[in-house]
């Protein structure tokens, strides 16, 4: 079975809407040739400093490079590429803020054998999400080409129900460039490299703003870079509210404003109020509750 493609023209809500329907979405060709060997070229000294995986499920001929915010300036603009950014917002509408939950280039070297199937929300200690909650939205650039020999990524499409038996197997095959969008319920995993070179591809997901982030953007970011980047990639990294009352820090001060050195209070929900209906009819029961003090 071969997956569906699209072009990197394709609008943001029809990969997302893709996307929920069988779990997954190519696009092809989203960054150019001078992007991913600039990235290449800043990764590189951290991908031969990555120690292989420490287990089958890591992968003990795969290494993984995280920090890429920090580390790579291109990985920036992979971060917020207007049609991932759009594309990952679309998919997570229901909640008011989405972040990146982790950033890693993950080296699938020759001789690797196949993970196993998994659903990456089961990071978030098993919590059984609804069929319709998303927690997650991930995505996997193509830094080499992803082929069937190399270990391109192997998606049961549909699996994100629970109804996987007998679904087929197939490969996220792309060239170099391209994105493959999964979510968090899909069954997938890194494939076997039975070719002589080796699989890159750059992981970068997204979760909605009230869990923890798998990687750790405060620390895997220090303070002094992050106050180099703008307002928009901090915002995505996590610091603004993750929904009301999420992530303020000290005396209520918004944590961007925090990190800027400034002392500008945090939304309250009376604020999120003005523009969120469902907000508005919180505090309306609130207001009503007979538990009023
Ligand atoms: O590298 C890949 O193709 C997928 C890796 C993966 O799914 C994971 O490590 O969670
Ligand atoms: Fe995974």
């Amino acid at each position: 079975m071969a997956l569906s493609h699209f072009p990197s023209t394709a609008d943001p809500a029809e990969i997302s809407d893709h996307l929920r329907r069988f779990g997954y979405a190519i696009v092809d060709d989203v960054a150019d040739g001078a992007a991913m060997d600039r990235l290449e070229a800043e990764a590189m000294p951290f991908i031969e400093a990555s120690d292989p995986g420490r287990d089958e499920y890591d992968g003990r001929f795969t290494r993984r490079t995280g920090a890429l915010v920090a580390r790579c300036p291109t990985a920036r603009r992979l971060v917020m590429d207007p049609l991932v950014v759009g594309t990952v917002s679309h998919f997570l509408g229901h909640v008011s803020a989405v972040q990146l939950h982790l950033t890693q280039i993950i080296s699938v070297e020759p001789g690797e054998t196949r993970q196993k199937l998994h659903r990456d929300e089961m990071a978030f200690d098993f919590f059984p999400f609804g069929a319709d909650y998303h927690v997650q939205c991930n995505t996997m650039w193509a830094l080499t080409d992803f082929t069937a020999e190399n270990g391109a990524t192997h998606i049961l499409a549909g699996s994100s129900d629970d109804e996987a038996i007998g679904l087929p197997d197939a490969q996220a095959e792309m060239r170099r460039g391209s994105v493959l969008f999964y979510d968090g319920k899909v069954l997938h995993g890194a494939g076997a490299n039975s070719s002589g070179g080796v699989r890159r591809g750059v992981n970068i997901t997204y979760a909605v703003g009230w869990v923890r982030q798998e990687e750790n953007q405060y620390l895997a970011c220090p303070p002094e870079i992050a106050r180099t980047l703008d307002d928009d990639l901090l915002r995505m990294m996590g610091y603004t509210q993750g929904a009301f009352a999420l992530g303020y820090v000290g005396d209520q001060i918004d944590p961007l404003a925090a990190l800027r050195g400034s002392t500008a209070k945090a939304k309250t929900i009376g604020a999120v109020a003005e523009f969120n209906a469902d907000a508005r009819e919180f505090v309306t029961d609130i207001g009503d509750s007979e538990y009023r003090g």
